[in-house]
């Protein structure tokens, strides 16, 4: 049960800066200096919510994914491994902005009694964080928090942000039929590594890749997984770790990372590596990863998540036809506006599979994915996974195979089933998936770029007085406040070949951002600028 006097100490350890917070699509995220408080806050919501839910495990992760070294943030997650409950997301918001210490504890009560929380009820939290210099005081202060409530709580240490959503699920599905795996981090290696030796059986090739891995946690814990898997020789794809420099964390995402690929569009400035080599970066915390490489001519070629979502559609598609299970299986795409509009193009024309498009931010395209037997969504900065409902899994493991073709198909699929994180965006996970799709299609990365051409686009990012003003609506595709904004965009677009605009307020940032597309570079560019001539 939670102590009143230990919570009112604690917080007084860690007191409100006098500023104001929100919970946002990630979390709670700022410069490290200021988040203290918040953490401690954060960890009093964490065991509100277990004793909410009966004493099962929350996750508390401590990182701030691919911002600077500076920064950190802190999240909640849900006991299946998914983000925090969308409705609860604004009492963090309330315990984060109690002004006082006393406040806070009687913020604590009412929460717990208008929420019906029996105090009496266990409370059980895991956590961990990534290699941020702030992490392990931040650690400190979600402890005494946990103190002061009366959770139980255990601390993973060092780990990607999908590992501790992994670890969250296995600890919640223990002892049922729905066990995901051993609550360990070796259990998460064992059961990646498993699953891509049996996913790698029926390959047609084996390939290289060097991985950029933003110097941050993604680095040992790449080459951690890396013990678990087939060497080259075994069948196993050549993976080069680079960037893993974590003693000094001043260099995590500096020049380097998904977000600076994506961003920049161009490979980070310490890559060696030759054309047509095979590129990936992850970022902070391991949780979003993109390809690239140069082209014969010197090119930069970006293959971030739309491209990502495609292959895994595509081949998905294939074994579900190549299995016998393709009626079983309805497969489907979901995006965000800022997909490229070739990727969609090509998944509904070419693959023949619906696409849905939802707001930024993970929890809405994971949500949206749910509605497929398999759903695959990739946010285009490379955050994404495959889900498979619980009929297809039954279909896929119970399915009796009518031919060798059908049986080698069938044990691919099963192995994917098991590489992919459930839980979450996994970049060590997805990085698997792709080198297993493209030794299965005997590809490398220019067969990948060619399956479609990438319609050029151009990203801005507006400064505003008040973002606030700025409401989207249908997806984020149009703007609904301020009244007429969307009309002069409309008449914009409407003078561009295969033109298409939106602005919609950042969820992380004081900033409108403008996405546009066209035929040529020269009409996106010139496109995006006078949309954002609209919000400016
Ligand atoms: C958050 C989201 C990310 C999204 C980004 C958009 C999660 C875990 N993270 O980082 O998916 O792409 O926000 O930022 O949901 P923006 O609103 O500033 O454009
Ligand atoms: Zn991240």
């Amino acid at each position: 049960i939670m102590d009143p006097k230990k919570l009112v100490e604690g917080s007084a350890k860690h007191p409100q800066p006098g500023k104001v917070f929100q919970y946002g699509t990630a979390g709670f995220r700022m410069k490290a200096n200021l988040l203290d408080s918040v953490v401690y806050r954060v960890g009093l919501l964490a065991a509100l919510r277990s004793r909410k839910l009966n004493g099962q495990t929350i996750g508390v992760m401590i990182t701030a994914s691919h911002n600077p070294p500076e920064d950190n943030g802190v999240k909640l997650v849900d006991p299946m491994g998914e983000m925090l409950e969308a409705s609860w997301e604004a009492y963090a918001t309330l315990l984060a902005n109690a002004a006082t210490d006393e406040a806070l504890l009687e913020l604590y009560k009412k929460l717990s009694s208008d929420l019906k929380i029996n105090g009496e009820a266990p409370a059980r939290v895991i956590f961990a964080r990534d290699t941020r210099a702030s992490g392990s005081r931040l650690v400190g202060c979600l402890i005494d928090a946990l103190e002061a409530a009366g959770a139980e709580h255990t601390d993973f240490k060092l780990l990607t942000t999908p590992q501790l959503h992994y670890l969250v699920r296995c600890v919640n599905t223990k002892g049922t039929q729905y066990e995901y795996g051993d609550v360990s981090e070796q259990g998460y290696y064992e059961k990646i590594g498993a699953a891509f030796k049996r996913a790698m059986k029926h390959r047609k090739s084996s390939g290289a890749v060097t991985v950029d891995c933003a110097n941050g946690v993604g680095g040992p814990k790449l080459k951690e997984l890396l013990k678990y898997l087939p060497t080259k020789a075994e069948g196993g794809v050549d993976i080069k770790v680079i960037n893993d420099d974590v003693v000094k964390p001043e260099n995590l995402n500096v020049q380097c990372g998904a977000d600076f690929v994506k961003t920049n569009q161009r490979a980070p400035p310490s890559s060696t590596t030759k054309p047509l080599e095979r590129c990936a970066s992850l970022d902070g915390d391991a949780d979003r990863v993109v390809y690239y490489f140069t082209s014969d001519e010197n090119i930069f070629r970006l293959l971030d998540g739309d491209r990502i979502a495609t292959l895994a559609a595509s081949f998905l598609g294939d074994l579900g036809r190549q299995s016998g299970l393709a009626e079983h299986l309805k497969i489907g795409v979901v995006q965000t506006a800022y997909a490229n509009g070739a990727s969609t193009q090509y998944v509904e024309s070419n693959l023949k599979l619906p696409v849905i498009c939802t707001p930024t931010g993970v929890k809405h395209l994971h949500h949206a994915a749910t509605r497929f037997d398999i759903g695959v969504y990739f946010e285009a900065n490379g955050h994404g996974t495959v889900l498979f409902s619980p009929a297809a899994l039954k279909a896929i493991a119970t399915h009796e195979p009518q031919s060798p073709a059908q049986q080698a198909a069938l044990e691919t699929l099963q192995a994917l089933t098991e590489l992919i994180n459930q839980t979450v965006g996994d970049a060590l996970s997805d990085l698997l998936l792709v080198e297993v799709i493209l030794a299965h299609k005997n590809w490398g990365m220019r067969e990948w770029l060619d399956t479609y051409v990438d319609l050029p686009n151009r990203l801005v990012r507006v400064e505003v007085r008040d973002r606030n003003m700025f409401v989207a609506v249908d997806a984020e595709r149009r703007l609904e406040s301020p009244p007429g904004a969307q009309a002069e965009i409309d008449k914009l677009v409407g003078k561009y070949k295969q033109g298409r605009s939106f602005a919609r307020a950042s969820g992380t940032e004081d900033a409108v951002r403008v996405y546009a597309e066209a035929a040529t570079r020269g009409e996106a560019d010139d496109l995006a600028g006078k949309v954002a001539n609209v919000v400016r």
